[in-house]
């Protein structure tokens, strides 16, 4: 069935306490109001339509007080996280498709988390110009929209530490209680981990000292700007796939992708620009490629920031947003 998941639940989860501007919280409802559940079903789809997951938190977002980590607004992300994590978990489990509109990145350790726990031999592709490898124990910005992919990394938490003991991250502890939706674990459960060989990064161009260390070390793969350059999009995504599927050619895949991949030129809208990113067709072929695989099971498209750029540019980066998104659903050229 994962090969034909008809149903999508799309999830609009529109966080913004990762990182340190609002805005981010407007992507959803812009995605939605241009027509994104009528073009899923327009490809094929059945659509879920989910309510929003952490809307805007009554209280102002706190700085979690200094201490021996650096993780700001812990407990509102990792609690929107955690219903995040529900949501997918319980969607994965009934064979739908779970796709999340952010928001900050910071989302993905739900969605991750969610789609992992039901499915866990999950592979995920990781679109970005940024790592995400970060950890409260290595961050030197504590936010925590760079950190989705280090918390749930095998090998990235310190000796001695537990990411459990964050605050607003202890469904993520081994002897979490349970809670409805988000079960203790029993029977020899482990909370969900990311193995360093089932994630493949691309499009990276910015990475912190400490991340690339651990990328090396862990020996991720990844394929960064240069190594686009290098090969072209084209080798690059069948490299990719050829990573994540060769033991097993029925993995479920997550796309997680951050529209920051894209050269600022196409997508002025987001919180961290960087220069020299994907061209609007590598934007696009990526989506198209992990599409034709066939294997993809979930996905989230993040930090679409309109307030960011003026009104024309955030204009076209929705507008490729949606065509990503459509490009990831099946949507083909011919
Ligand atoms: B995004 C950064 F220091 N690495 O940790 C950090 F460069 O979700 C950026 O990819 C993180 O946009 C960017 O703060 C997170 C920084
Ligand atoms: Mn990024
Ligand atoms: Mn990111
Ligand atoms: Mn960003």
């Amino acid at each position: 069935t994962l090969r034909e998941p008809r149903t999508v639940s799309l999830i609009p989860c529109p966080m913004t306490f990762g990182q340190p501007f609002t805005g981010t919280d407007m992507g959803p409802e812009l995605l939605m109001q241009k027509g994104l559940p009528s073009m899923l079903s327009n490809l094929g789809w059945r659509v879920d339509r989910v309510p929003e997951v952490l809307g805007k938190s009554p209280t102002s977002p706190t700085s979690t007080p200094a201490s021996s980590f650096n993780a700001k607004n812990s407990s509102l992300v990792g609690t929107g996280a955690k219903e995040l994590a529900k949501i997918c978990y319980s969607k994965s489990e009934e064979g739908r498709f779970p796709l999340t509109l952010g928001g900050d990145h910071s989302i993905s350790l739900g969605s991750l988390a969610g789609v992992l726990r039901s499915r866990p031999n999950t592979g995920v592709i990781w679109v970005d110009a940024h790592a995400d490898l970060n950890t409260p124990w290595i961050s030197e910005s504590g936010n925590m929209h760079g950190m989705p992919v280090g918390l749930l990394m095998e090998g990235m938490v310190p000796e001695g530490k537990s990411v459990g003991e964050i605050e607003g991250l202890n469904w993520l502890s081994e002897d979490w209680k349970g809670e409805d939706g988000w079960p203790a674990y029993t029977n020899g459960e482990k909370p969900p981990t990311l193995q360093p060989s089932s994630i493949v990064y691309v499009g990276l161009r910015d990475v912190d000292k400490e991340e690339r260390e651990a990328i090396k070390s862990l020996n991720i793969k990844y394929y960064s700007m240069y190594d686009i350059d290098r090969l072209g999009i084209g080798t690059v995504m069948e490299k990719s796939v050829e990573h994540l599927l060769k033991d097993d050619p029925d993995r479920p895949l997550h796309l997680s992708y951050d529209i920051d991949a894209v050269d600022p030129g196409q997508a002025p809208a987001t919180g961290t620009t960087v220069r020299g990113g994907l061209t609007y067709r590598e934007a696009h072929f990526v989506a198209e490629r992990i599409a034709n695989s066939g294997n993809l099971a979930s996905a989230d498209l993040v930090e679409l920031n309109p307030t960011l750029s003026d009104e024309t540019g955030a204009e076209e980066t929705v507008d490729l947003g949606l065509q990503i998104l459509t490009s990831m659903m099946g949507k083909s050229i011919i």
